[in-house]
C-alpha cells in the first residue's frame, strides 16, 4: 500500500514549523538548510514508502557512525567529497581559472601542526621494515608560471598496513609519522624521503563499511598521497597523488583518482641516483610539479577553514 502526505497543506506547514521558518530567532541559512534537507527526507520517505523498520535501522545506523566518529569518512565514500570538487571546478570555470594541478578531495586523516622542514625532509622514522624507500621531488610553480620559494608543501600518508599515524588502531606509529610541512627551496623545490605507502581500507566492521558492503561496494583506496600546497598572494590547493601500480587506481571508494593525479613510482637502483639522494639501496622516485593559482579579488574563494573531520 502507498500513501502520498507530502504535498498537503499540513505536511508543508509542519515543515516549516520544524525549521521554525516562520518565528524569530536563531540563524536564517541553518533554517532554510534545514527545512529543504528535511523536505528532502520527508519526500524520500513518502515516495520510497520507507518503512519505520528501515528508518529506525537507519537512525541506529548513524548513532552507530557517531559513536565511531566517522562521518568524515562515510561523507567522501557517498561521494560528496568529490561532488564539492566537481562544484569548485564548476566555479573555477565560470572564473576562466585554470587548475593546472587538479584539486582533489582531502579526505578524514589530516592532522595540523606537522614538523616544519626546509626543501628537504623524511617523513617515515625508519620502523615500517616493510617500507620501500620512496624519494619525491619537484617545483611548485605560481600562478604566473615562476617557481615559488618558500612555498609551503604540507604532505601525509599511511604505512604500509594502511594506517595513518594520530589513526593507528595498533597505537603503534609516532605522532605525526610521514606527515611533514616542507618549505620549498630558492628554486621553488620541494624534496622528501619516506616510503611507498599501501592503500588504505575503512575500518573491518565498521559502521562505514556496512554500509558499503550493503551497497555492494568495497571500502579500499588505492595508495595515494595528500597534499595541501600553499604560498603568498595564491590559493590554497588541496590534492593526492595516486600511485599508478596499485590495481585499484581507478577503483577508489573515495573517488578521488583524477587525470594528471596518477603517478609512476619509478624504480632506481643505479649506484649514482643512489648515491645522489643518499640512500642505501634502491628505491622509488616519483617527479612532480604543484600549480598554484592566483586568489581571486584577492582572496581565497575556496578556503575550507579546517574543521575536525577525523575517523577511526
Ligand atoms: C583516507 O586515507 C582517505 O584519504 C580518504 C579520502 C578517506 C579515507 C581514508
Ligand atoms: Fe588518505
Amino acid at each position: 500500500m502507498s500513501v502520498k502526505i507530502f504535498d498537503t497543506p499540513e505536511v508543508q506547514q509542519f515543515l516549516r514549523a520544524v525549521a521554525n521558518l516562520d518565528g524569530q530567532g536563531g540563524d536564517p541559512r541553518t533554517k532554510q538548510i534545514v527545512h529543504r534537507l528535511m523536505s528532502d527526507l520527508f519526500k524520500a520517505i513518502d515516495d520510497l514508502d520507507i518503512t519505520p523498520d528501515e528508518y529506525w535501522t537507519g537512525i541506529a545506523w548513524l548513532n552507530e557512525l557517531g559513536t565511531a566518529g566517522q562521518a568524515g569518512l562515510i561523507s567522501p565514500g557517498l561521494g560528496v567529497d568529490h561532488f564539492i570538487d566537481l562544484r569548485l571546478d564548476a566555479v573555477d570555470e565560470q572564473l576562466g581559472v585554470e587548475n593546472r594541478t587538479p584539486r582533489t578531495i582531502e579526505g578524514p586523516l589530516y592532522v595540523a601542526g606537522a614538523p616544519v622542514e626546509h626543501g628537504f625532509a623524511r617523513l617515515d622514522d625508519g620502523s615500517d621494515e616493510s617500507g620501500h624507500p620512496l624519494v619525491m621531488q619537484g617545483t611548485v610553480y605560481d600562478a604566473e608560471g615562476k617557481p615559488a620559494p618558500g612555498a609551503q608543501v604540507e604532505v601525509w600518508h599511511c604505512d604500509t598496513r594502511g594506517f595513518y599515524s594520530h589513526f593507528d588502531p595498533t597505537g603503534k606509529q609516532a605522532p605525526f609519522n610521514m606527515r611533514r610541512t616542507i618549505i620549498a627551496d630558492e628554486q621553488g623545490r620541494y624534496r622528501f624521503r619516506s616510503i611507498v605507502p599501501s592503500g588504505y581500507g575503512v575500518p573491518p566492521g565498521s559502521p562505514t563499511e556496512k554500509l558499503l558492503t550493503a551497497l555492494g561496494r568495497h571500502g579500499q583506496r588505492p595508495a595515494h598521497i595528500h597534499f595541501f600546497i600553499s604560498a603568498d598572494g595564491h590559493r590554497k590547493l588541496t590534492t593526492q597523488i595516486n600511485l599508478a601500480h596499485d590495481p585499484l587506481v581507478n577503483d577508489d571508494f573515495a573517488h578521488a583518482t583524477r587525470d594528471g593525479l596518477v603517478c609512476e613510482v619509478v624504480e632506481r637502483t643505479d649506484e649514482a641516483s643512489i648515491k645522489a639522494h643518499g640512500m642505501d639501496g634502491p628505491f622509488g622516485e616519483i617527479n612532480f610539479d604543484f600549480h598554484l593559482t592566483a586568489l581571486v579579488d584577492g582572496v581565497d574563494n575556496q578556503i575550507n577553514e579546517r574543521r575536525v573531520r577525523a575517523a577511526a
